[in-house]
């Protein structure tokens, strides 16, 4: 099966972030203190009227910005729009003090708790799951070298179809989601298979704005990690394939070139090494 046979379940994924981050999230909305409400409403409200004044923005113009809106809301795809065209500077601000280990975005398809596997072991999978099989060793330690043996490294990524579970309809509950702990010397080995470049909903309002621009709405093949030990940030991440083309167009801006893997042909599919290095907090 191709991706394109499943490009109308992303407006449900779509809306299923929204349902996710309101369970998950919306608890821990910390309150912003009233100074910083005010200054960084301001500023935004003018570089948007800056933009008006400048292009000269007509009424058509406005109310098709309205229309879109209020689409964007009834689609349920706010985590999506402002994932895929916001989070990535938030993630360079928030991450710019770091030794360590480049991150970058955590996108809208997170699920904290998958189930632990070991520091050895496969990420959950179906029967024939389709994609190369991929081997992936490596290492978790501090900026100073020394191993750390309390980390977790926690994996998530869409299928060769291109479909996260619990986003996706029809796909076992943690299927590609896994937890893994790590050897005394920081060390582990996931099995799992390599995922399907991504082409985020088209068929809900990011979508529109995607064919309205005349933009294409590819990301590259990715693993989405968080990675976490006592005393130390936290990493999220992602991790990249060599050769795909949209590594250097990524929709959400998310590719750096310290994530790019160096995967090697092994027999039946593929084996790697990527080590994560942390900043202690
Ligand atoms: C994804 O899978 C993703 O990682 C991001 C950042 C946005 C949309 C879908
Ligand atoms: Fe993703």
């Amino acid at each position: 099966m191709t991706a394109t046979h499943h490009a109308p379940a992303a407006a449900e994924s779509g809306a299923s972030a929204t349902a996710r981050f309101k369970s998950d999230k919306f608890a821990a909305v910390a309150d912003t203190p009233k100074e910083r409400v005010s200054l960084l409403a301001r500023e935004v409200l003018s570089a948007v009227h800056e933009t008006i004044r400048k292009h000269k923005v007509t009424y058509d113009e406005y109310n098709a910005l309205k229309a879109w809106l209020i689409q964007v809301g009834e689609d349920g795809e706010w985590p999506l729009f402002l994932d895929v065209w916001v989070e990535h500077v938030v993630e360079e601000v928030a991450t710019s003090h770091r030794k360590g280990n480049k991150g970058t975005i955590e996108g809208p398809y997170y699920v904290p708790g998958a189930p632990e596997q070991g520091s050895r072991g496969s990420v959950p999978m179906r029967e024939g799951e389709g994609g190369t099989p991929l081997v992936w060793t490596g290492r978790v330690t501090s900026v100073d070298g020394s191993p750390l043996k309390d980390a977790k490294v926690e994996l998530w990524h869409a299928d060769a179809d291109g479909l996260y579970s619990q986003f996706a309809p029809g796909i076992p509950e943690w299927n590609l989601r896994g937890t893994f702990s790590v050897e005394e010397d920081g060390s582990f080995e996931i099995h799992t298979v390599r995922p399907a470049p991504y082409q985020i909903p088209t068929d809900g309002a990011c979508g529109k704005l995607i064919a309205a621009a005349g933009w294409h709405a590819w990301r590259p093949a990715h693993l989405h990690v968080k990675v976490s030990a006592p005393g130390h940030e936290l990493l999220t991440a992602q991790l990249y394939f060599p050769g795909d083309e949209h590594n250097d167009d990524d929709i959400a801006s998310a590719v750096k070139p310290e994530l790019v893997l160096d995967p090697k042909p092994s027999d039946g599919g593929e084996t790697v090494t990527y080590d994560f290095v942390l900043d202690p907090a």
